[in-house]
């Protein structure tokens, strides 16, 4: 793609509505663009890394089982007022009359639109686990929209539910859940930690919060060091396995501030391991048994002849929010250095000639690197323009495209001035450069 085609509207500046790293790269070099408080518009290079995001958080949902569907963002007012929610959930909600008069509201979340398509079609422990999921857009008139898409008013989320015949076998599904959300975020190339949490409107009693360390979260935690030691690397999906896996997260003090005890902290982690800071909550996951299966008589047929309301739970992720909570853990904004994880990369290289006015040969030299690197599936960015080396660089770098080939002096002959981005330089074949990125693509 040449830089010169593409939309990617950059400012000289950082824009100074924005506090936060995220906000401000986001604007600086247009991913999005405000529509009004907390609603944005997601421009070419946003869109590229969200959708990205998106694939990988959609890859691990099926790997466990989980069956993608698409619910609409309206939704009408009967179900939530079977589950008692439509009162409670008071002004967050937008709601909407239509032309009839009728009641309909644009989705926070969606409980209990999903337990209506379960009720209307299961009947039988047999059909039994559901796992469903959907990634759609999300609307909560939040009091405080702030940092761009991190608290926005409209949101793109994976909501996925889980409907099983018993609390045992709700608990497995929720340990897949839980799996699932340890390898997501490790493909986004993130640490997060799962901690307990509270449930607020969701409702429930058992509850973990995602959360990736960052001085601009806004969720505060208490934490044991050593969880950030953990991995779930050799943790199969079979119901032991998943157990002994949480049970090895739990055994560590992780909690957010609305589960804190100070008294409880300071007697079971030793000085030298605690941890108070603060962190983005990517994710959340609620067990709620028959919380909305009840009032909405989702029930099932029992093995015996009996009949019980499904036990639920739901799972979230930020999807939208996480392009922001991956900017926040890997920008340099001291340097001005982005460096995308090649998993969500816009591009996976950026392609810099030195162009001369009267001299052309750097850019035909990188259009020829580029016909190479698309037969091996390697997307990269031209910069075709004219400016000057630094301005080049600069704007590159805010791109965060992972890797650089330079085309100037130092590329001579069939070596190539070639960077990991904000790394050294290496002088390298075209071969060798293929090489290295393939094998990072392939390992993710
Ligand atoms: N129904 C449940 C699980 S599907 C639910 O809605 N959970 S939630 O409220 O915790 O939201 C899930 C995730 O969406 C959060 O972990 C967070 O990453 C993201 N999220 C929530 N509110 C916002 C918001 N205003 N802006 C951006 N992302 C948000």
């Amino acid at each position: 793609m040449l830089l010169s085609n593409s939309f990617i509207p950059i400012l000289k500046n950082n824009p100074s509505e924005a506090k936060i790293k995220s906000h401000q790269l986001m604007l600086r070099v247009g991913m999005i663009k405000q529509a009004s408080a907390g609603i944005y518009s997601w421009l070419p290079l946003g869109f590229k890394v969200m959708k990205k995001i998106e694939d990988i958080v959609r890859q691990e949902q099926n790997k466990i089982g989980a069956q993608e569907i698409l619910m609409p963002t309206i939704q009408s007012s009967e179900i939530w007022k079977e589950s008692g929610r439509y009162d409670d959930y008071g002004e967050e909600m937008l709601r909407i009359t239509d032309r009839q008069n009728r009641e309909m509201l644009y989705g926070p979340t969606n409980e209990e639109q999903v337990t209506e398509i379960f009720r209307s079609s299961i009947k039988s422990y047999k059909s039994l686990p559901q796992l469903l999921y959907h990634i759609q857009w999300k609307f909560r008139d939040e009091i405080r929209p702030r940092f761009g898409i991190m608290r926005g008013r409209e949101f793109y989320m994976k909501d996925a539910y889980s409907f099983d015949v018993s609390d045992e076998e709700a608990f497995y599904s929720y340990n897949k859940f839980f799996l699932s959300y340890l390898r997501t975020f490790k493909k986004l190339s993130l640490t997060a930690i799962p901690m307990a949490a509270d449930t607020g409107p969701i409702g429930g009693n058992l509850s973990h919060e995602f959360i990736i360390l960052a001085d601009t979260g806004e969720s505060k935690i208490f934490t044991d060091k050593r969880i950030f030691e953990l991995d779930s690397d050799d943790t199969q999906l079979e119901k032991g396995s998943l157990e002994s896996m949480r049970k090895k997260y739990e055994q560590f003090y992780a909690v957010t501030d609305e589960k804190f005890n100070k008294e409880e902290f300071e007697k079971i982690v030793s000085k030298e391991n605690q941890l108070i800071t603060k962190g983005i909550e990517v994710g959340h996951i609620f067990y709620f048994g028959d919380k909305y299966s009840k009032p909405m008589g989702a029930s099932v047929d029992l093995p015996g002849g009996k009949k019980d309301f499904v036990k639920m739970g739901s799972y979230g992720i930020g999807v939208s929010r996480l392009v922001g909570a991956i900017i926040e853990a890997k920008y340099d904004d001291k340097n001005e250095i982005m460096k995308w994880p090649l998993s969500v990369a816009p591009y996976d290289i950026a392609l810099i000639p030195m162009i001369n006015k009267n001299d052309a040969s750097a850019l035909d030299k990188a259009n020829n690197i580029n016909k190479e690197l698309l037969k091996n599936n390697i997307d990269a960015i031209i910069d075709d323009t004219d400016e000057n080396f630094s301005s080049k660089i600069k704007k590159m770098n805010l791109i965060g495209a992972p890797h650089q080939i330079i085309i100037g002096k130092k590329s001579e002959g069939d070596l190539l001035e070639f960077k990991v981005t904000g790394e050294e330089t290496q002088n390298l074949p075209l071969s060798k450069i293929i090489e290295i990125i393939t094998k990072q693509k392939n390992s993710i």
